[in-house]
């Protein structure tokens, strides 16, 4: 399925006779707007996710989990998680005959996302929108969901990953970024910390989204309310720190994650005190002490993952993370690495301002 005038005979499968235009901003999935009745169409990026009949039983599971809640919170179901719109015979998402697979969902209306935020104060609605999230999941049985991608957030794989690309040089690329490579492997001793924990049994296993880049929430676009968190592909057993620091990789960031100017490239400590105050205002009473101890390292941990999987996706030829420019994965892995740099040089006043906002 390659034009996307070919979406009408996809969505015929979903009842939908309708105008399609392509959608947002994701780097995974290929993402269009259902016009007039408004729907969104997503051809699910089946490199990424080899089970779809899993992912989306995860999804919809999940959405419905939460729709429960939401309806007991007083809240609107339709407007606060998506929605998965079933196939003509009742499938969770559509396989053309080219083995190209479809899902649709309910168009969330009046709302918007943030690529880059500018302000604590969308910092604080972002907090609140992805720690209520997880909030709400506290009890989803997390043994019901299936690991749609193994592995996603063992940072030492995705170092062991770093290292294999290095050894194959498959591209002839590692001597274009050896500085890029060093700083990866002399800052590799942090990729265990949060995976011994968990294994260790000092840090729950919860049911968390793993991918809160700042986009994948939708807010009010008059009010700025965090409305609904999206793309639920990743929804899967694992630590809160991710969901933690992965928001803040982007959102506490002074430029996108692709900005290749450095010097434009900062980590905004009040954009993170922002988010940080509005996720501890929604799920303070969750989170244990060694979480709390972890969430400002989170953000270097993460940010850190990000930087060398974007590395390790140039050396390996960039088949992985979408690309519309030469070098586009190793600008990416260089932004990702400053942010690291800088969070480092700031890891005491994030303790403090953590220190302050958690209420024992
Ligand atoms: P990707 O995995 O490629 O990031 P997403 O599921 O995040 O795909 O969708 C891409 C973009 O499409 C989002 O950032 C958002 O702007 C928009 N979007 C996705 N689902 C909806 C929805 N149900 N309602 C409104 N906008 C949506
Ligand atoms: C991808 O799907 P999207 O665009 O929200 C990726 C994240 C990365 C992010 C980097 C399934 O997120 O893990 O952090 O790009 N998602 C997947 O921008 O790999
Ligand atoms: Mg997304």
């Amino acid at each position: 399925m390659k034009k996307d005038s070919s979406i009408n005979d996809v969505l015929k499968n979903f009842g939908i006779y309708s105008v399609i235009e392509k959608y947002g901003n994701g780097i995974i999935n290929d993402t269009y707007l259902v016009k007039q009745k408004e729907f969104i169409v997503q051809r699910i990026n089946t490199n990424v996710f080899k089970n779809p009949d899993e992912l989306m039983e995860n999804i919809y599971n999940v959405t419905s989990f939460l729709k429960e809640k939401i309806i007991q919170n007083g809240g609107d179901p339709q407007r606060e998680t998506l929605t998965v719109i079933k196939t003509i015979d009742g499938k969770n998402y559509y396989r053309s005959k080219t083995g190209d697979c479809f899902r649709v969902y309910n168009f969330i209306k009046d709302t918007k996302t943030i690529e880059i935020s500018s302000s604590a104060q969308d910092m604080y609605n972002a907090g609140k929108g992805f720690g209520k999230f997880v909030s709400m999941l506290n009890d989803f049985p997390v043994g019901k969901l299936h690991e749609t991608i193994k592995d996603f957030h063992h940072t030492p794989k995705r170092v062991e990953a770093l290292k294999n690309a290095i050894n194959e040089d498959i591209k002839d690329r590692v001597k274009l970024c050896e500085d890029d490579i060093e700083f990866a492997l002399k800052t590799a001793q942090i990729a265990d910390r949060v995976t011994n924990e968990l294994e260790a049994g000092n840090l729950p296993v919860r049911v968390v989204h793993n991918d809160t880049k700042i986009n994948n929430l939708l807010f009010d676009s008059k009010t700025g309310e965090p409305i609904c968190v999206i793309d639920l592909d990743t929804v899967m057993p694992g630590s809160l720190l991710y969901d933690f620091g992965d928001a803040l990789r982007i959102g506490a960031s002074s430029a996108p994650e692709d900005e290749v100017d450095l010097d434009k490239v900062y980590f905004n400590t009040d954009l993170f005190k922002g988010f940080a105050k509005g996720y501890l205002e929604s799920a303070m009473d969750k989170l244990t002490k060694k979480e709390v101890e972890l969430l400002a390292f989170s953000a270097k941990l993460i940010t850190y993952e990000c930087g060398i999987r974007f590395l390790t996706d140039f050396l390996n030829g960039d088949t992985y993370f979408k690309t519309t420019r030469e070098n586009h994965n190793i600008d990416r892995a260089r932004n990702q690495f400053k942010i690291v740099r800088d969070i480092d040089n700031k890891m005491d006043e994030l303790n403090r301002i953590i220190e302050e906002l958690y209420i024992k």
